[in-house]
């Protein structure tokens, strides 16, 4: 997040780091230099304008209102922890920034659903969904830095012949596919399956739409990819969505398989834009249908750069 502040030249004036007692006092290299880190507390946090939340779901839970609480601060929470709170709005700001009109505490979405939604959302504009079906293939550092460390060190172990124990994910993840993210909900589907389902309706404003996930872990370093059918009420054909996609904020349409282009989460990673292609009619929803694949870097637009540009949306908005 410091990173993509820096880079986008958020003009902050100063950047506070706020952490646990155990950190504090810690000197940190940052894209504006060396800063110290400091010990959290509401009162600090809410001597800033805006608060990036990197922290767990309780945490959140707990200290989110409170900052928020002074009436002026700007919390952007990454934790799932208010992702479903009727009163907190869930944002992507290409989709539905003017949900955080009056509200200081906001919901940035799991990667997964950020990332198709930038893909759906002109299509949705344009064709009105009916139906989704997402299949995920995600990489290990959705897990975090400890899921890369597992599955770098673990790759090395196996082709040496030699066991790496598995205690991020479920299995080994070194040349496996685990259909397997996050825990099993009672109907089956894992609680990032519907994080999907969820999110997606929530950021779309209707609660109608049909969706329907299957997460999967696969052993990738970075950038999350999904295969997607949809249905719509009007009818699509992959070129009026591909002109729709081409000038669609966020998104950078990659499709000429003549030319072996298409999305690919080794092209997504550190990009800004979500890739999709592989836009083709839907052999299955016809003639109101289409298959595509879309790769995004779930480090960006899923976390930080949408967190961000929450952030730069609300600087527009505020009274100078
Ligand atoms: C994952 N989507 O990839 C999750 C992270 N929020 O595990």
């Amino acid at each position: 997040m410091i990173e993509v502040l820096h880079a986008r030249q958020f003009p902050l004036t100063e950047l506070v780091l706020l952490a646990s007692e155990r950190s504090a006092g810690k000197s940190m290299a940052t894209a504006y230099g060396e800063k110290q880190v400091e010990a959290f507390s509401v009162e600090r946090a809410q001597s800033c304008d805006f608060v990036l939340m990197a922290v767990s779901g309780s945490f959140s839970t707990e200290f989110s209102p409170q900052i928020t609480g002074n009436g002026k601060t700007v919390v952007i929470d990454n934790s799932s922890a208010f992702r479903y709170h009727e009163d907190v709005p869930l944002v992507v700001p290409e989709i539905n920034e003017s949900a955080m009109d009056g509200k200081l505490l906001i919901a940035n979405p799991n990667c997964t659903t950020a990332i198709a939604a930038m893909a759906l959302w002109p299509l949705h504009q344009h064709f009105k969904l009916k139906k989704i079906i997402v299949s995920t293939y995600q990489a290990a550092s959705g897990a975090g830095a400890q899921g890369m460390t597992e599955l770098e060190e673990g790759t090395r172990q196996a082709l040496e012949g030699k066991v790496f124990p598995n205690e991020v994910f479920a299995h080994p993840l070194p040349f496996n596919v685990i259909p397997h993210i996050d825990s099993f909900q009672s109907n089956g589907y894992t609680k990032e399956e519907m994080k999907v389902v969820w999110e997606t309706q929530k950021i779309f404003g209707d609660k109608s739409l049909a969706c329907s996930c299957t997460a999967v872990r696969i052993p990738t370093k970075r950038a999350h990819s999904e295969a997607i059918t949809i249905e719509t009420e009007k009818e699509v054909s992959p070129e009026a969505a591909m002109e729709v996609l081409s000038t669609a904020p966020g998104v950078q349409v990659v499709d000429n398989p003549a030319e072996k282009s298409y999305p690919m989460p080794l092209t997504a990673t550190k990009k800004y834009d979500v890739e999709v292609g592989r836009i083709r009619r839907s052999l299955v929803f016809q003639p109101c249908g289409l298959d595509l694949f879309v790769s995004g870097d779930q480090l960006l637009r899923g976390a930080a750069l949408n967190a961000v540009l929450i952030a730069e949306a609300k600087l527009l908005k505020m009274p100078r």
